[in-house]
């Protein structure tokens, strides 16, 4: 079967900038339905839990939310993961979800790495690839994120110079890639309205996920999701009884989400 060619287009970005948009990857109406989903988690928080103007949400949002879910396991992402991550793992998972609504007034995001919390010496093979969907039109004046264009091949210690970044401006419904070692960070918003973004994050499976996925989401949680989103946030055997058993055996099977 012939790859969608918005796979090995957003690769060779990747491989080459950093970075990648893939625009029009979701319906506009698919991301009005994930603005609804994830509203009520928004309006949630605390007004002094914000920080800085910008509200986060995490991988709990998931539950009870469909179109959401769908996103996650987009063909297209996952066909980038398969090409970037395949080759270093049995099986590449989801690290880190997060809802990130950046409100009128917030400061930019300082600029950084996502991968240093790894502390590994730069430059390494690819072991994370993060997607922010826009959920809202990103723009330069509402915070869109800032990338770093070709610093995912930088060495360590080297930072970015004032005013080498550039704004990823997108449409609604499109998709921001950049690799774990790319230097980025959410822009100030100096418009009237929130930026809303979806960030999912993705990671080699023998890699700890930054959140903690099976407490944040147990199995009676993710029992109704569909199986691939369930063997990426983690409940699933990689290899044949190498990573991830519960009791000696398939977690899958002890858990009873197998049917
Ligand atoms: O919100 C964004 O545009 C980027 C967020 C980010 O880089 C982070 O939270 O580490």
């Amino acid at each position: 079967m012939r790859q969608d060619p918005r796979i090995a287009a957003a690769v060779a970005a990747l491989e080459e900038r950093g970075y990648a948009i893939v625009e029009g990857l979701a319906e506009p109406a698919a991301m009005g339905s994930i603005a609804e989903e994830l509203a009520p988690h928004f309006e949630a928080i605390a007004p002094q839990d914000r920080g800085n103007a910008t509200a986060r949400i995490h991988s709990r949002v998931l539950d009870n939310a469909p179109t959401l879910q769908q996103r996650l396991i987009d063909p297209v992402v996952s066909g980038v993961m398969e090409r970037l991550l395949g080759p270093n793992c049995v099986r590449w998972q989801l690290s880190s979800v997060q809802g990130i609504a950046v409100h009128p007034g917030a400061a930019d995001q300082g600029l950084h790495r996502d991968d240093d919390i790894f502390r590994l010496p730069h430059p390494h093979p690819v072991f994370e690839v993060n997607v922010m969907w826009a959920v809202t039109g990103f723009t330069a004046a509402n915070g869109a994120t800032r990338i770093v264009p070709g610093s995912h091949l930088w060495p360590s210690g080297q930072k970015p110079e004032p005013g080498s970044e550039i704004a990823a401006e997108m449409p609604a419904g499109s998709a921001l890639f950049w690799l774990g070692s790319t230097w980025h960070g959410a822009g100030a918003n100096r418009s009237g309205e929130p930026r809303i973004g979806f960030y999912a994050g993705y990671s080699l499976g023998w890699l700890r996920q930054e959140e903690m996925m099976y407490l944040a989401l147990p199995p009676e949680t993710v029992a109704p999701m569909p199986e691939v989103l369930q063997r990426l946030i983690g409940y699933e055997l990689k290899g044949s009884m190498t990573l991830g058993w519960l009791d000696g055996r398939d977690p899958r099977k002890v858990l009873g989400l197998d049917g």
